[in-house]
């Protein structure tokens, strides 16, 4: 009986309205450079106190000497940080005025305004409304777009991976891996995938490129690998990164994702702490969303050519290594692969994207699934961090969706086409 009442609370959990934050999340977000070790320290400490979130870097560890730091501080303590960081001369500017004017920005519904001709993809969108995006793309076009469950969440919500292809060809195909959302916070990155299928169905036979990518390879697209954190972020904690995972060992909530596959797992760049925001978890793989994502690259690793994992914000053009500063086999031919790709966008946009390995262009950081991909044999394995470079951080308002997803493209296309086209 109880058992009973349980599982029909933990259903009617979902039927909560995920537009409704359940707390007021407004403050703001100091842009702070900290330029001695002392400052550096100063700052370490402030960043793990007062209710703030590390925005950028994603760990206090990584916090170094005149690099810019964005820390989201809550209302009631701003006053306090700004003391103490003037107290201690530590340099800084406000980066956001007002986090909860941005939040709602981004969550309002205009979809219901019939003069508002906003298209259903530059605005951000709830999980459930994926879910049904989902389900209405496989359904409207079964001859373009198939469906796969890859496995499930830690709450168990369904992963589902959506399978393009044009024309079918007498040999097997090699595929294309796209993965979007493996940190809660980042919806920038769900609206690419969004946007990426989209694009495919509406311009194949269209455009030469689009239609070249999809008749030489079939793309996977798994639009929100974390589900449970990124409905998190809608109903209860818009600064939420990792998935929702409890351990038995700890009061804190979630593993982050990109530090928990097999790669150098956990050494230093994670944190072995589960209240930290880049907690490794237990043991590789150990969460659900993690290894089904492996286990399908896994049983495909013979036909999966490129690996595509979508992040914001900061826009940069990575590939491996992330977990160790030693050089990938094809180092060069990725460094040139990323160095067009960002000169295109540079070109087509005026927008400026960095680009190298992980560890020298961001930080050193284990347990990455672009890493581990490139491990198992993908040779071209890529982390892509949209936009923007900190004028917004995760709170990208949806006027800007389409300009970031169309960089992002760009660039996807510009390495998967070279790819495509290279002599076997
Ligand atoms: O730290 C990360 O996981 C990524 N940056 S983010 O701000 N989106 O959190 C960078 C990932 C680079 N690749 C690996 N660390 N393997
Ligand atoms: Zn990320």
């Amino acid at each position: 009986m109880k058992l009973q009442l349980l599982i029909v609370f933990v259903l009617s959990l979902d039927k909560f309205p995920e537009k409704c934050h359940s707390t007021t999340e407004s403050g703001k977000v100091l842009s702070i450079t900290a330029s001695t070790p002392e400052q550096v320290d100063i700052l370490r400490n402030i960043s793990s106190q007062f209710e703030t979130v590390l925005w950028q870097p994603a760990s206090p560890m990584h916090i170094m000497a005149n690099s810019e730091v964005h820390l989201y501080v809550p209302g009631e303590s701003v006053l306090t940080v700004t003391e103490q960081l003037e107290s201690n001369q530590v340099t800084h500017s406000l980066m956001v005025e007002n986090t909860e004017e941005l939040i709602e920005v981004q969550t309002r519904n205009d979809s219901s305004d019939p003069r508002k001709s906003v298209s259903y993809y530059e605005r951000y969108h709830s999980l459930e409304d994926i879910y049904f995006w989902i389900n209405k793309t496989t359904t409207d076009y079964p001859n373009m777009v198939g469906l796969r469950l890859i496995g499930s969440s830690f709450e168990k919500r369904p992963l589902y991976v959506l399978k393009l292809s044009g024309k079918a060809s007498n040999t097997p195909k090699k595929a294309i891996w796209i993965d979007c959302g493996i940190h809660a916070r980042e919806w920038i990155s769900p609206a690419f995938c969004l946007w990426f299928v989209d694009n495919c169905i509406k311009y194949y036979n269209e455009n030469r490129d689009v239609t070249e990518m999809m008749d030489s390879m079939d793309i996977y697209v798994l639009p929100v690998m974390n589900p449970d954190g990124y409905r998190y972020t809608w109903t209860t904690k818009r600064m939420w990164r990792k998935n929702r995972s409890i351990h038995s060992n700890s009061g804190c909530v979630g593993v982050d994702l990109n530090r928990n596959f097999d790669a150098n797992w956990c050494t230093s760049g994670a944190s072995s702490n589960p209240c930290d925001d880049t907690y490794c978890g237990q043991y590789p793989e150990s969460e659900p969303e993690a290894k089904a994502v492996a286990n399908f690259l896994r049983s495909h690793k013979d036909t999966v050519k490129l690996y595509f994992s979508i992040h914001s914000y900061s826009q940069m053009l990575l590939f491996p290594y992330s977990c160790t500063h030693e050089q990938a086999r094809n180092h060069d031919e990725l460094h040139e692969m990323v160095r067009d790709a960002a000169r295109d966008i540079q070109r087509y946009y005026q927008n400026h994207y960095k680009y190298g390995p992980g560890s020298k262009t961001i930080y050193l950081a284990p347990g990455g699934s672009d890493d581990w991909a490139y491990n198992l044999g993908i040779d071209y394995s890529f982390t892509f961090e949209l936009q923007d470079r900190g004028q917004y951080g995760f709170l990208l308002p949806p006027s800007r969706i389409a300009k970031a997803c169309k960089e992002g493209l760009m660039a996807l296309k510009s390495i998967s086409l070279k790819v495509i086209r290279k002599p076997q």
